[in-house]
């Protein structure tokens, strides 16, 4: 047995929805951490969370956190991202962030270890974890894509609650209880918890994740948008989104559909997707058997089904993509990353 090198790891937005399972998928893939550092906002820092059996107290995360620090997750948001992880990588940290702030940064690969290894030995001590419904689209669309070429994604998602937080799902619950009770919910964070205008999630279907930009799309889809081109390393390639929330706790679903570049058959398709690492194909019509969000969450693979040709264009290719928007939507994604670092001959 070889001996194996062991790292200092800081885990930034320790307490959130997907710090909290950072934190499982480390502790349950047997991360080779020397030591872990938990760090939070000074509000959520001072309480103990146990770690492999061992009590450890979340200290506030400032830029001296990171002194001897060797990996760190970032998952605080992104006005956190831009304030430490500067000084985080003068300390010589490798930063995985999980927020927007460094995804489009020419110099910070964005990174799908399915789609893009290679591109992880690139950093400059940054690799951007990708946003949650980008993950899952070109993770499922990259052996398609290798294969046959894509010219043109259309895209529609249908996003969980959980994308938002901790405190949208309990906002999502005590709407849908207030209104089985017969009363009218007082909406409070989503659709954007900073604007004013607030809608109703229970029972409702927001097309809105993000804030509006002034071409008409959301955030959101200007993500999915930008960071679909920079992964697949195809600036040519034609993307258009559109994002939804719907209620729904765990694992965000997708309508996607691809122009291809070269004829196909179906089984072909669905051979290439079985054939993939990370990606489950559930696809049998007769058996009503298809993704469903309820069976991806927990998981940590991107399950696609309803794969079709579409009748006005034989090129055109219809697929449904589901998979839980906290794991390889964040924190499974960031963890691989952080594995193939710790681990770099996987
Ligand atoms: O870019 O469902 O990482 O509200 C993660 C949460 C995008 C929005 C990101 C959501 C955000 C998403």
């Amino acid at each position: 047995m070889s001996i194996q090198q062991l790292f200092n790891v800081a885990v930034v937005g320790a307490t959130g929805a997907v710090g909290e399972q950072i934190r499982r998928l480390l502790e349950e893939r047997n991360f080779p951490i020397a030591s872990l550092k938990l760090l939070s906002s000074a509000r959520s820092a001072g309480s103990t969370i146990e770690f492999k059996g061992q009590p450890i107290t979340v200290e506030e995360a400032t830029p001296e956190s990171f002194r001897g620090v060797d990996i760190a997750l970032f998952s605080a948001g992104g006005d956190v991202s831009k304030a430490l992880i500067p000084h985080a990588v003068v300390h010589g940290a490798v930063c995985i962030d999980n927020t927007n702030a460094y995804r489009m940064d020419p110099e910070t690969p964005l990174v799908v270890p399915e789609v893009n290894l290679d591109k992880i030995n690139e950093h400059k001590g940054i690799i951007a974890n990708p946003n949650c419904s980008t993950i899952q689209m070109v993770a499922a669309l990259k052996p398609i894509y290798d294969r046959f070429g894509i010219s043109r994604i259309i895209v529609s998602t249908y996003q969980a609650v959980s994308g938002a937080g901790a405190s949208a799902v309990t906002e999502m619950l005590r709407q849908s209880s207030e209104v089985l009770a017969g009363n009218d919910p007082k909406p409070a964070i989503l659709p954007v918890s900073s604007l004013p205008v607030k809608h109703q999630i229970a029972f409702n279907v927001i097309p809105q994740i993000d804030k509006f930009q002034d071409n008409g799309f959301t955030l959101e889809e200007m993500k999915m948008i930008r960071e679909t081109k920079k992964i697949m390393g195809d600036e040519s390639l034609e993307v258009t989104a559109t994002c939804v929330r719907v209620p729904v706790v765990y694992g965000h679903s997708e309508s996607v559909y691809v122009e291809l570049k070269k004829d196909f058959e179906i089984e072909e398709i669905k051979g290439l997707l079985s054939d993939s690492p990370g990606i489950v194909l559930i696809d049998d019509p007769s058996g009503q058997q298809y993704p469903l969000a309820t069976d991806a969450a927990g998981k940590n693979d991107v399950f696609v089904g309803r794969v079709r040709r579409d009748l006005s264009n034989p090129r055109g290719l219809n697929m449904w993509i589901v998979s839980d928007n906290l794991l390889k939507g964040a924190a499974w994604n960031a963890v691989q990353i952080a594995e193939y670092i710790a681990i770099p001959q996987q």
